[in-house]
């Protein structure tokens, strides 16, 4: 099967870049497929599935991380930048991986992460061995606060707390001072504001794209340039430490640090190569910056206001979606990326909970939810991404006590709310079973034997027990399928210019259960319609009504049997909707 990577945009407007109208498919390595019964997953169980994904369709591959690590944070923690941690392989595979995914005319991006490395690393064991070593100042060490013990509690020199509880700096008896970490203990914080940290960072970088990757996925980019005197945060409360975020988050020499990597890195690479920046707690002001092509900084960001609205300060705490915050949220992105700026498109990454589980509904209407939050997401205007799983309509574990879960978030957020807090840790646990990131990181479910088809081992974290029913093996090729579904969606997407890059408009912004959009693009118009609801609703009044009633029908999720393009739209489509109906509709008669 042969992909599209080499192809330019169907738009046929030869200034896009190559990206414009790609579809992004994540993989997490650990979770996909296990090719040698080691229970965890590696890079040759990647390259013996890549059937699965030229059947799907998408254009590019996003790893995450596969480097050299001790796991304390499944990757995130990475010990050697340029080699394969044996757990996924070696170097050699990737080389391997690489060709296959490449002689498909698809493309490969490599997780980047660079905020951090583990405390195993070479650079951060010289930087902790002395305080006058070599490369001491490429992490962020700092005396106890003054008049202090060091070690003694409320001797770190901030009050930052880190990503997933306790503080966020770590004492370090035989030198006498604590070094920043923002995430856990085992994730020191590189120093970017000294240079041969970034040239460093370069180098590597280039040492990938010479290699023939296609670009990264960079890890909480936003985090790299901390305030300079590491002021403490304001407080906040029901919280033992204070807001560090408006200290580490966007700060003002980080424009400068994209610009100096895409000079040194990006505009030398031997082919073009997508930049995408992890950038929680960006607003849709600095997504313009980062993304302005005329800027040269990042290609795309992924933003997280969406992925808060139903949660609360406290990761576990849950709070139902109002739809109409998510309109307002993704519809204020639209625009303010309109004329400057591209959108990533998400619903679910390895961070966040399985999407029909926590925005459709997995028991009663999960072929119809999964593909109803599908339509919607995939007919904005951005790049999609399809986190693995996500195609066929994968769902949270139903985990029970706080021992089935392995992610260091889940576990740390447990304990910092139970013991540290006095929380009821059932009421811990029910939010962590809907919201934790474990559910993501279930094994991929290929067939309905033992182990999903991931593994002949034991997997290192549970199958999904629905593994029997919900499963590639019972979806690839069949029409009606979640699977094929998503293959559809993307199918629409290159070949109809309007959904890459038209114009966007929100309709019925306040409605609480009908998610309706218009894309145009010259002459031609795209209506999606959902009802992301399990009533059925009857239609407010959408604009040219009658006219949309006679428009082609180019997708449904209802109706199971294949739709032929040109199949005339019943009119009752458009005025009710049954539980989680979804439509895409099409007219060519300039509006
Ligand atoms: O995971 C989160 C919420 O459940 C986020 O707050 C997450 O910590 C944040 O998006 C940063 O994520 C990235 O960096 C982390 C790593 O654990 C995540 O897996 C990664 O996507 C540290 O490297």
């Amino acid at each position: 099967m042969t992909g599209r990577g080499g192809s330019g945009p169907s738009g046929g407007a030869a200034d896009r870049p190559w990206w414009s109208d790609a579809v992004v498919y994540q993989i997490y390595p650990r979770s996909f497929a296990d090719s040698d019964g080691d229970g965890i997953g590696d890079l040759r169980g990647i390259t013996a599935h890549l059937d699965h994904l030229s059947a799907l369709g998408v254009d590019v591959l996003w790893l995450s991380p596969v480097y050299r690590s001790p796991q304390a944070d499944n990757g995130y923690d990475v010990s050697d930048y340029q080699d394969v941690d044996p757990v996924f392989g070696t170097l050699a595979d990737l080389d391997d991986l690489l060709d296959q995914v490449h002689a498909r005319g698809l493309r490969l991006v490599m997780d980047l992460v660079v905020n951090h490395t583990s405390d195993e690393h070479a650079w951060f064991v010289d930087s902790r061995s002395a305080a006058d070593s070599a490369r001491r100042d490429w992490y962020i060490w700092r005396p106890p606060r003054p008049g202090t013990v060091g070690g003694t509690p409320g001797a770190e020199p901030n009050n930052w707390g880190s990503a997933f509880g306790g503080p966020a700096w770590t004492f370090d008896p035989s030198t006498g001072e604590y070094y920043l970490h923002l995430f856990t203990p085992k994730q020191p914080d590189l120093n970017w504001a000294n240079p041969q940290v970034r040239s460093a960072v370069h180098a590597m970088m280039t040492w990938w794209l010479d290699r023939g990757v296609d670009g990264f996925r960079m890890d909480v980019i936003n985090f790299i340039d901390k305030a300079v005197d590491l002021p403490d945060g304001s407080a906040v409360p029901g919280s033992r430490f204070g807001d560090g975020g408006p200290h580490y988050v966007n700060g003002p020499r980080l424009h400068g640090y994209l610009r100096e990597m895409n000079e040194r890195v990006f505009a030398r690479s031997p082919r073009p190569c997508l930049a995408v920046g992890e950038t929680p707690g960006v607003g849709v002001a600095d997504a313009v910056l980062f993304t302005d092509p005329a800027r040269h900084e990042l290609d795309m960001v992924f933003q997280f206001e969406h992925a808060e609205l139903d949660r609360g300060r406290q990761r576990w705490v849950h709070r139902p979606l109002d739809l109409r915050d998510l309109k307002e949220s993704l519809g204020r992105w639209q625009r303010g990326l309109a004329e400057t700026g591209w959108n990533s498109l998400y619903l679910s990454n390895h961070d966040q909970a399985r999407l029909v589980s926590r925005y459709g509904d997995d028991l009663r209407f999960r072929y119809e939810s999964a593909t109803a939050l599908a339509t919607v997401l995939h007919l904005h205007r951005g790049t999609p991404y399809v986190y693995q799983g996500e195609e066929l309509g994968m769902t949270n574990y139903p985990f029970g006590g706080i021992d089935d879960f392995q992610d260091v978030e889940a576990v740390e957020l447990f304990r910092e709310a139970t013991e540290v807090q006095g929380v009821d840790p059932q009421e811990v646990l029910a939010g962590l079973r809907l919201l934790s990131r474990d559910n993501a990181r279930t094994p991929m479910q290929w067939d309905a034997t033992a182990h999903a088809g991931f593994s002949t081992g034991t997997p290192w974290l549970a199958v999904n027990p629905n593994h029997t029913e919900v499963n590639a093996a019972a979806q690839v090729g069949v029409p009606g399928s979640v699977f094929d579904y998503y293959r559809r969606l993307i199918a629409l997407r290159h070949t109809e210019p309007t959904v890459a890059v038209g114009d966007f408009t929100m309709l019925l912004p306040q409605d609480t259960r009908i998610y309706a959009l218009l894309r145009t693009l010259g002459a031609t118009g795209v209506l999606a319609i959902a009802n992301l609801s399990g009533e059925t609703v009857i239609v407010p009044d959408l604009p040219e009504r009658s006219r949309w009633a006679g428009a082609e029908v180019v997708l449904r999720n209802y109706h199971r049997a294949p739709d032929g393009p040109g199949a005339a739209a019943d009119g009752d489509a458009l005025r009710s909707l049954g539980p989680w109906e979804a439509r895409v509709l099409r007219r060519r008669d300039g509006r």
